[in-house]
């Protein structure tokens, strides 16, 4: 395992310097952030990119994320031209030294939470998602602004509304199963590996269908090409609020086959309703336990990336919400801890 920090580029608030500051940091995870979704991204690009990352002393092997343009979700006739220019990302990230694409197949939103900012008794505050809040927003209403959303205009919007409509679960899973044909063969021929996220919750939301949501669907995704390449991003923070997936379960599961290719490490408490918390990573709180589950990944010699993933605002930080400094800081130091304790056995 080694320890990665998810950086927002040149705007984020917290600088590469401050992260390679933390103990035993070694990687940078990020993307091209001001890249349209659906264009090929250039070597040169991506090249620069890796280069000013590199100066801080970090790696710069993870991209999170290269966005699947709502056409392939959607299956339309013009999904073969994104998915020409997603096969160009991939073999440009690998000449330029990248190893890891992470991706999500969700419609339309990316992960959503009811409160960016709840604040808990000690004085921090974090991401929280309450199911009713969620059920009664619309999201095609004027007065309804929400961070993953703002990618798209209220026109956009209802467009791809009226889209989905045609697209029910096993549709999604027919587009998800065209793209990754299309695209995994070239993974596999320049040794790239794909992470696809479970969706964030794990649950379908106005309407729209969300399929990476358990172990059967990670298993699935898997079967649809198998070979190596062709593998997940395990964020026991996406799964972990459905009280039905075992993380560790899964866990052992997939990383014992290698097919986990990066490790977002989130801790979540289950409030209930299907209401749940953002918490800290250690485990007198949370559903989450990491000791066991970096037991899994250690057993089988993981030797991947890992991130502390959305952190408290702890310490009076204000920032990208779920990515301040400290709290994820002190997450890094946490997961490393229990990982140096088990080498140590
Ligand atoms: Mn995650």
């Amino acid at each position: 395992m080694y320890m990665t920090f998810r950086w927002y580029g040149p705007n984020d608030p917290i600088s590469l310097d401050y992260i390679s500051q933390i103990p035993k940091m070694k990687g940078i995870v990020s993307s091209l952030h001001d890249e349209a979704t659906g264009d090929a991204w250039s070597y040169e690009k991506i090249k620069m990119y890796k280069e000013n990352i590199e100066k801080s002393g970090l790696n710069f092997k993870v991209i999170e994320s290269v966005p699947v343009h709502e056409d392939i979700k959607l299956g339309r006739s013009s999904r073969d031209k994104y998915i020409e220019n997603y096969i160009t990302t991939i073999k440009n990230l690998a000449k330029a030294g990248l190893e890891v694409i992470t991706y999500n197949f969700m419609p339309v939103f990316d992960w959503t939470r009811s409160s960016l900012d709840t604040q808990h008794t000690d004085g921090s505050n974090s991401l929280t998602y309450k199911h009713k809040d969620v059920l009664a927003m619309d999201p095609t209403s004027p007065d309804l602004t929400l961070p993953a959303w703002v990618k798209y205009s209220k026109e956009e919007l209802l467009s791809l509304f009226e889209a989905y409509k045609n697209v029910d679960s096993e549709g999604l899973w027919k587009n998800l199963e065209y793209f990754l044909k299309a695209i995994v063969p070239t993974a596999h021929e320049y040794g790239i590996k794909l992470a696809i996220h479970p969706d964030d919750p794990p649950w379908s939301i106005f309407g729209l269908p969300r399929i990476i949501v358990n172990k059967a669907s990670l298993e699935r995704v898997l079967s649809i090409v198998d070979v190596p390449e062709n593998g997940l991003c395990l964020c026991t923070g996406s799964l972990g609020v459905d009280p039905n997936n075992d993380c560790e379960d899964i866990v052992k599961t997939f990383a014992s086959r290698k097919r986990i290719h990066f490790v977002h490490a989130r801790n979540v408490s289950i409030d209930g309703n299907n209401d749940f918390s953002e918490v800290k990573h250690t485990n007198d709180v949370g559903a989450i336990n990491f000791v066991k589950i970096l037991k899994a990944y250690h057993d089988v010699d993981f030797d991947g990336p890992i991130r502390p993933d959305h952190g408290r605002m702890i310490w009076g930080e204000t920032g990208l919400a779920g990515y301040g400094l400290y709290d994820r800081a002190l997450g890094a130091m946490y997961l490393q801890g229990i990982w140096d304790a088990l080498d140590s056995k």
